[in-house]
């Protein structure tokens, strides 16, 4: 088990830390969206808890009644138009202008980390803004057109003209693409410091991502608001809001680095 940080003594944990460029890697999930306005996917209010998520985020689903699919995402797209990045996303981005990352690996799909300003990141479970045909390769944004749409049957792709689009996003069932895996795996392999943030860890392969660093003797450092798998294998585990513990580690460890440089 890590060391239980019940109230935030972020000071000691930051002392730990190499805090070299490009040292540390985040992989994030829902629960640093939460702030933002966007239901999780297991929590009490979880976006699951109205449906299973084999009754809508697969590849059978959307054969079996692509209506009732595209209506769960235009629902989702709605709440997303209302929702802006939270001081947990920022955190990020600043830790990325300090050069103390590498990267973010987002399983979210909410787009929020590139509106904080995060530019190195891999969208490893896809973006809920795009929509891409079932068969040719056209890609577009949909968020405005959906919800300018009054009917809510399936778009039909404007290139092919012929087949369906679907949210341009990962469902269960469905391989990852290749290249954000292997930049995942990359990125994993080579954090000094990984940060695990507001995810439940149980959605496979990301959450086999922390067990790897830690056996790459990675330093790892979970926010969560409760227990998860991975607080058994990380260093520390930090039990808050991610919108109120990120931010205050992020500072300290850029201060940090103020105090290094300066007395370099
Ligand atoms: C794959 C995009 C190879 C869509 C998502 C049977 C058949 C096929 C596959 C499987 C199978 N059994 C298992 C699998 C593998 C499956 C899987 O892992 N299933 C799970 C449910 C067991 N995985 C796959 O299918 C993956 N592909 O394996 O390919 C393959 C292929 C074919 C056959 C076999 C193998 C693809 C998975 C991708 C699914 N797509 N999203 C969409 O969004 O619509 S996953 C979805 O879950 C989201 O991306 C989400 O981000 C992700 C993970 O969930 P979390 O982010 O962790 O969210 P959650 O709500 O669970 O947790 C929130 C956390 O935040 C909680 O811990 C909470 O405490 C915390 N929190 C809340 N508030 C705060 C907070 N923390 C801090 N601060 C707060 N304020």
């Amino acid at each position: 088990m890590g060391y239980i940080i019940e109230n935030m003594n972020i000071d000691s944990i930051v002392e730990k830390l190499e805090t070299v460029d490009h040292s540390i890697v985040s992989v994030i999930g829902a629960g640093i969206s939460k702030a933002s306005g966007m239901p999780t996917f297991r929590g009490d209010d979880g976006l699951w808890n109205q449906y299973r998520a084999e009754d809508l985020a697969t590849p059978y689903a959307f054969a079996r009644d692509p209506k009732l699919v595209w209506e769960w995402y235009r629902a989702r797209m709605r709440i997303l138009l209302q929702a802006k990045p939270n001081p947990a996303h920022f955190a990020l981005a600043n830790l990325e202008k300090a050069n103390l990352t590498t990267g973010v690996i987002t399983q979210n799909v909410d787009g929020l980390h590139e509106i904080a300003g995060i530019r190195n990141y891999v969208e490893i479970h896809g973006r809920i803004r795009y929509a891409r045909c079932t068969v040719c390769s056209h890609i577009e944004r949909w968020d405005k057109l959906a919800l300018a749409q009054k009917d809510i049957e399936p778009p039909v792709c404007p290139e092919c003209k012929e087949n369906l689009l679907r949210p341009d996003v990962v469902w269960f069932g469905e391989t990852l693409e290749s290249n954000n895996w292997s930049l995942a795996l990359d990125w994993t392999l080579q954090a000094q410091t990984l940060l695990v943030i507001g995810t439940s860890g149980i959605v496979h392969p990301v959450a086999s991502l922390p067990y790897l660093a830690k056996r790459n003797e990675s330093f790892i450092i979970e926010f969560n608001i409760e227990e998860t798998p991975i607080s058994d294998i990380s260093d520390f585990s930090i039990y808050g809001p991610c919108e109120k513990t990120l931010p205050e580690f992020a500072d300290k460890i850029i201060q940090k680095v103020g105090r290094s440089d300066e007395s370099d």
